[in-house]
C-alpha cells in the first residue's frame, strides 16, 4: 500500500478570498495564523513545522514570526510591497521572498488617477449634494479645480509610477518625476532629481515609491509645504513614505490644499483626525482590489509556493 504524500506545511498570515483559499488548502497543509486565539502559542506550537509563509503586502512577517519558524524556506507575499517582511531576518537564514509585481500595476495606477479626479472635482461632495437635496434647494454645486492641462509630479517612476504617468499624459498634463536616475522610457517627461523641486512643480504629487527604511518620511513637512495650498498629494504606495503628522497638520491649516490617500499608518485604525477633514479623500487600501487583479495575485502566490516545493525557479523572487 502506498503512503499518502504529505503536503508541505505553510503558515497563512491573513485571509484570502475563497477562490484562493480552496486551492491553497488542497495543495498545502495550511496553518491559519489569523484564526488563532492565542497567536504566540500558535506560533510556538506550529512554527517548527512551517516551511513557507503566505502573507499579504500590508501584513508581512516580522522577525518574531520568522524566528518562530525554524524550518522556514520561503515567504510568498500577496502584494508588490514587501516592506512589512523583515528582510534582514530572511537574509540571515537564506529564506527566499517572493511578491506579486506587474499583475497589479494597471489597477493601482487606475485608482491613483481616479482618486486625483474624484478629489479635484469634488465628486464625493457632489454625490452628497444630489442625495441630500442640496441641488434642488441650494442650486449649483460649488466650482472645483480642473485636472486637464495642469502639472503632475510622480515621486518614484517604477512600474506603477510609469503607468500613472501614461494615464496623466492623456489629460494633457505637464509631467515631471523624481527617481534615482532619469528613465529612458520616459523621454517626454521632466526629470527632477530633487523631490523638493518636484513638489514645487506639482499641482498633483503622486507618491509611487516602493517603501523601505530609506524612503521613510521622504514626503516630510518641507516637501508638503512645497506642494502648497493649491496642491494635492495622492498616496497609493505606503503610509510610511509620508510624515503623517506633518500631513495632517498641513491639511488642517491649509498649507497643503488636499490629499487623496489609500494607505495609512496603523491601518485600518487610521488617525481619527483624518475623519474631520474635508480636504482629504480616504480610501481603504484597495488600489489592487479588483477581482481580476486579486485572482492573478493569489495565483502568483501559489505558483511561487508550488515552484519552490517542486525545486523549480521562483517566478517573481525578491531574492
Ligand atoms: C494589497 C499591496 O492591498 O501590493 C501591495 O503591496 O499593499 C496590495 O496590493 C495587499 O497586499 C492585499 O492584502
Amino acid at each position: 500500500m502506498s503512503q499518502p504524500v504529505s503536503k508541505p506545511i505553510i503558515l497563512q498570515v491573513g485571509p484570502y478570498p475563497e477562490w484562493d483559499q480552496t486551492p491553497l488548502d488542497s495543495a498545502f497543509e495550511v496553518k491559519k495564523y489569523f484564526e488563532a486565539q492565542d497567536q504566540p502559542g500558535f506560533l510556538a506550537e506550529h512554527g517548527p513545522t512551517i516551511r513557507a509563509i503566505a502573507t499579504r503586502g500590508e501584513l508581512g512577517a516580522d522577525r518574531a514570526m520568522i524566528e518562530a519558524c525554524s524550518a522556514l524556506e520561503l515567504i510568498s507575499v500577496y502584494g508588490v510591497g514587501f516592506d512589512a517582511v523583515d528582510l534582514d531576518a530572511c537574509r540571515e537564514r537564506g529564506i527566499r521572498v517572493t511578491n506579486t509585481p506587474d499583475v497589479l500595476t494597471q489597477d493601482v495606477a487606475d485608482l491613483g488617477v481616479a482618486m486625483m479626479l474624484c478629489q479635484s472635482r469634488g465628486m464625493i461632495g457632489a454625490e452628497r449634494w444630489v442625495r441630500d437635496g442640496s441641488w434642488a434647494s441650494k442650486g449649483l454645486y460649488p466650482l472645483k479645480r480642473r485636472v486637464f492641462g495642469r502639472k503632475a509630479g510622480i515621486l518614484g517612476l517604477g512600474r506603477i509610477g510609469f503607468e500613472v504617468g501614461k494615464r496623466l499624459a492623456g489629460f494633457g498634463m505637464d509631467i515631471a518625476y523624481t527617481d534615482i536616475a532619469a528613465k529612458e522610457y520616459a523621454p517626454g517627461w521632466t526629470f527632477l532629481p530633487d523631490p523638493l523641486d518636484l513638489a514645487r512643480h506639482a499641482d498633483f504629487l503622486f507618491v509611487t515609491l516602493a517603501a523601505s527604511a530609506q524612503t521613510r518620511h521622504v514626503v516630510n513637512g518641507d516637501l508638503i509645504a512645497c506642494v502648497g495650498p493649491e496642491g494635492m498629494i495622492i498616496n497609493i504606495s505606503r503610509a510610511s513614505n509620508i510624515d503623517e503628522e506633518a500631513l495632517i497638520t498641513a491639511l488642517q491649516n491649509g498649507t497643503l490644499g488636499a490629499a487623496a490617500l489609500d494607505v495609512f499608518e496603523g491601518e485600518p485604525a487610521l488617525d481619527p483626525r483624518f475623519l474631520d477633514l474635508d480636504n482629504v479623500l480616504l480610501q481603504p487600501h484597495h488600489a489592487s482590489g479588483t477581482i481580476e487583479t486579486r485572482k492573478a495575485m493569489g495565483k502568483l502566490v501559489r505558483d511561487n509556493l508550488s515552484a519552490h516545493f517542486a525545486g523549480q525557479d521562483l517566478l517573481t523572487p525578491v531574492f
